[in-house]
């Protein structure tokens, strides 16, 4: 006990009966150290609100606890001041100050109950409309939902936690499972492109068809990239790109006519055939005097060795024109597909490489 005490120091405080004092004096300092340990003690359980901490609660407590019991200043009082005499306590005060403080906290946790209740409507609902469609997988996570849709109105926070780790549970269930059919549902598609693939070459229809070369036109062409750069950007499966074009063919032309033109550009597209036999190699003609190369799941090494058979075997044909024979070469841009990469970009790399490779000389070949 310290009411009657002049010393305000927190470290003066511990209690001690005044042997001396009156018998009532005696219970009020009793009341008083309770009320003091009371306001201590709330203190101390004392936890963050939105706009004040729990240590500036604590002080406020301290500073009444040091009031009832010695008469020190009230919180909000400037500055220190005499210590006051019993009847002049603030009593009030401290009944106020005890009130609000559970007004605000009370308050506090009903706002943070009604934020909670209303976060969880709104994952309830869009974890509702995940779940939608996915068939008998989504059952047990439908349940779970609906229960913690129960609880989300006005169950308590430990019903709330329970439901919610439930569900959790529930859907890293119906995740793997997705994950599982995703996988199967694309080893499918795999499985059904690569066919597609084979039978392309097979079913050469008239309309893919060059009608001087009797290679893939450009059409053709195009489709075969979009499909190898498909199969790239799903099952990382290589492809590379050979652009092809005449050494100075306008001279061959020039020198020995348009027909003559004709008979060197069919030459070196069945060089191209006769080099490319696999079923999955494509060759087309581009156009004019330029020729594509795909290499369907063949990487750059592979085909740059490939590339260089073909300019082997180009520079090694014969075509006679009448008393003349016609020599031909041909330059080439080699580039193999990069992940996420667009047809255009692909094209664009081979065709630069191409240009380089004419730069430097021609009848040779640069991979971009
Ligand atoms: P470079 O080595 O730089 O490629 O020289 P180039 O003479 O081959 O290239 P250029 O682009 O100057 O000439 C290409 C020629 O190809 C011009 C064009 O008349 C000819 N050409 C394009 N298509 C055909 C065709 O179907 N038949 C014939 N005979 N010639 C064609
Ligand atoms: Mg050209
Ligand atoms: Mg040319």
């Amino acid at each position: 006990m310290a009411w009657f005490k002049k010393d305000p120091s927190p470290a003066a405080v511990p209690a001690a009966p005044a042997p001396k004092a009156p018998e009532e004096d005696l219970a009020l300092a009793r009341v008083l150290d309770t009320l003091a340990a009371l306001m201590r003690e709330y203190g101390r359980s004392a936890f963050d609100l939105e706009k004040l901490s729990a240590d500036a609660t604590r002080g406020e407590c301290e500073t009444w606890a040091q009031h009832l019991l010695i008469g020190a200043r009230r919180p909000g009082d400037q500055e220190a001041r005499e210590v006051l005499p019993l009847d002049r306590r603030d009593f009030p005060g401290v009944r106020r100050f005890f009130a609000e403080r559970r007004r605000e906290e009370g308050l506090y946790v009903v706002r943070s109950l009604s934020a909670l209740h209303q976060s969880l409507w709104a994952a309830i609902q869009t974890l509702d409309g995940v779940v939608v469609g996915s068939g008998d997988a989504g059952d047990g996570v439908h349940t779970e939902l609906k229960r913690l849709q129960a609880v989300a109105q006005g169950g308590s926070p430990e019903a709330i936690r329970r439901e919610v780790f439930t569900v959790v549970a529930e859907i890293g269930r119906l995740a793997q499972q997705r994950a599982l059919q995703q996988k199967a549902q694309l080893e499918g598609l795999r499985s059904q492109v690569k066919a597609l693939g084979d039978e392309l070459e097979v079913a050469r229809q008239e309309s893919s068809l060059d009608p001087l070369t009797r290679l893939f036109n450009r059409r053709a062409f195009d489709e075969r990239v979009a499909q190898a750069v498909a199969m790239r950007r799903l099952f990382a499966q290589p492809s590379t790109l050979l652009m092809l074009d005449l050494d100075h063919f306008k001279a061959v032309n020039d020198q020995f006519g348009h027909v003559a033109g004709d008979s060197v550009l069919r030459e070196v597209a069945d060089c191209l055939a006769r080099t490319f036999v696999a079923r999955s190699d494509f060759v087309a003609r581009f156009g004019g005097e330029e020729f594509a190369v795909i290499l369907w799941d063949v990487a750059l090494a592979r085909a740059r060795q490939a590339a260089e058979k073909l300019l082997a075997a180009v520079r090694g044909l014969s075509v006679q024109h009448e008393a003349s024979r016609i020599a031909i070469t041909v330059s080439l841009g080699i580039a193999e597909v990069s992940a996420a990469e667009s047809p255009v970009s692909w094209i664009e790399r081979a065709d630069k490489a191409l240009y380089e490779a004419k730069r430097q000389g021609r009848d040779r070949l640069m991979a971009g």
